[in-house]
């Protein structure tokens, strides 16, 4: 921790990146728990008398038979039938044969908000590149002696509170942390400290580097050139004539020199935080205490990240993982500790008696950087801080990722 010193080389950052592992199947397994370690291939065209369409990803467990991502689909069915299939024609393997789900954008998006979410809470500066994937600068945050535990922590909220696993490399530079993150998936965690950088990258593959695809691969291996570190043993003005700029880019970056910065881009949609009890209780004053103190975290958060709220909320898991939200719509955005306070405790009490699990804490409906605007706009008369909230208590559809409510009972093979 600690301050930088003016002088710092802008090359001298902490830079995590984050990937989801095989996000669309593990999303897919969030409402299906029973998909879990089971082959599951996520993707359109295999209903029967469809033929075309393409795998979108694979669980680790249909990788496994040669089944990935973009493959066609009828490629994908011949590798590992479907097990609906397999139950019925004697000719399939039942052992061989894995489930297959369409895709279903909207699910995945409302759990890649929940990631970015936490994403957000631990790093000032997040750029959001894909659905599953973001690069984080933390060299604010962290120090290179404690950024393990930090990005530890990062994977066990993830896991935790949305329940997929990220994957995470930790390097000085963007491109070094985006091949980190990869190297030791599923479940990684890979951090590669300055001075380890060269030694590193010299056994990656080149089409692990960004902007390597088939055909400069090919080139680069006619010319015997298999790794990052051949690369870096390469002649820099043949690769600048053979490949142009991004013959000096790829040189650069064999060697671990990359120094964009990490612009932001995305902002998080709501702010929150969850607690969970070690035995579940049904102490109200316990719960409210909880409620209360997760209350002023996301209140102090939002206020730290000036961002002001239309919609304030708590979320209540009683066992074994039935998710109850409530929510409150304010009539104008505010930026009101206090208020926060009250809905949550008010959107409390309709759980009195509850045995309580885990509890929750949501803002929402987020306007940044408005707050000294809205303190001049005087908020406060309508609708803001001194006025009450209004009535409407929507209960929002569901929590969707923890919500196992929608769950499908596989035992039908469907
Ligand atoms: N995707 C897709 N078509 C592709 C590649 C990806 O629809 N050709 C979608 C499905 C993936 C998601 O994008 O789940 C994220 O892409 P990734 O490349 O990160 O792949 P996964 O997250 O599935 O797997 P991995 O564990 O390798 O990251
Ligand atoms: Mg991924």
């Amino acid at each position: 921790m600690g301050a930088r010193l003016p002088g710092v080389r802008s090359t001298d950052r902490i830079v995590a990146h984050a990937d989801m592992d095989c996000f669309y199947a593990s999303c897919e397994r969030l409402r299906e728990p029973a998909l879990e370690g089971e082959p599951l291939v996520v993707g359109m065209g295999y209903e029967s008398g469809e033929t075309n369409g393409a795998v979108a990803t694979a669980s680790y467990e249909a990788r496994a038979f040669g089944v990935e991502s973009a493959q066609a689909i009828t490629e994908a069915l011949s590798k590992l039938p479907r097990k609906r299939d397999a139950a019925i024609d004697p000719d399939l393997d039942i052992e061989k044969s894995g489930f297959y789900r369409p895709v279903d954008m909207a699910f995945y998006e409302s759990v890649s908000e929940e990631v970015r979410e936490i994403l957000h809470t631990h790093a000032e500066t997040v750029r959001e590149v894909s659905i599953d994937e973001a690069y984080l600068d933390i060299t604010e945050q962290t120090t290179w002696n404690e950024v393990e535990e930090f990005v530890h922590e990062i994977k066990d909220r993830i896991h935790e509170e949305v329940g997929v696993i990220a994957s995470i490399g930790v390097a000085p530079n963007m491109s070094t942390a985006k091949i980190a993150s990869d190297a030791e998936k599923p479940d990684g965690l890979v951090v590669v400290h300055p001075e380890e950088i060269r030694e590193f990258l010299a056994p990656v593959l080149i089409e692990e580097l960004h902007g390597v695809g088939p055909v400069t691969a090919r080139t680069l291996r006619e010319r015997g050139i298999e790794t990052a570190g051949d690369l870096v043993e390469a002649d820099r003005h043949a690769l600048v004539s053979e490949f142009g700029e991004r013959g000096a880019d790829l040189y650069d970056r064999a060697r671990g020199k990359d120094d964009r910065a990490v612009t932001p881009k995305g902002v998080p949609k709501s702010l929150s935080r969850e607690s969970a009890f070690a035995e579940p209780t049904t102490d109200m004053e316990e719960i409210e205490t909880r409620v209360l103190t997760l209350a002023e975290a996301v209140a102090e958060r939002a206020t730290r990240k000036d961002a002001l709220y239309r919609t304030i909320g708590i979320k209540i898991v009683t066992p074994p993982f039935d998710v109850n939200t409530r929510a409150r719509s304010l009539s104008g955005p505010v930026d009101d500790p206090a208020l926060v306070k009250r809905v949550v405790r008010d959107l409390l009490t309709e759980f009195e008696g509850e045995r309580v699990r885990k509890v929750g804490v949501r803002v929402s409906n987020l306007e940044f950087g408005a707050a000294a605007q809205s303190n001049l706009d005087g908020w406060a008369g309508t609708g803001g801080s001194t006025s009450e909230p209004d009535e409407a208590v929507e209960k929002l559809p569901t929590d969707k990722p923890n919500d196992r409510s929608g769950q499908i009972s596989l035992s039908e093979f469907e």
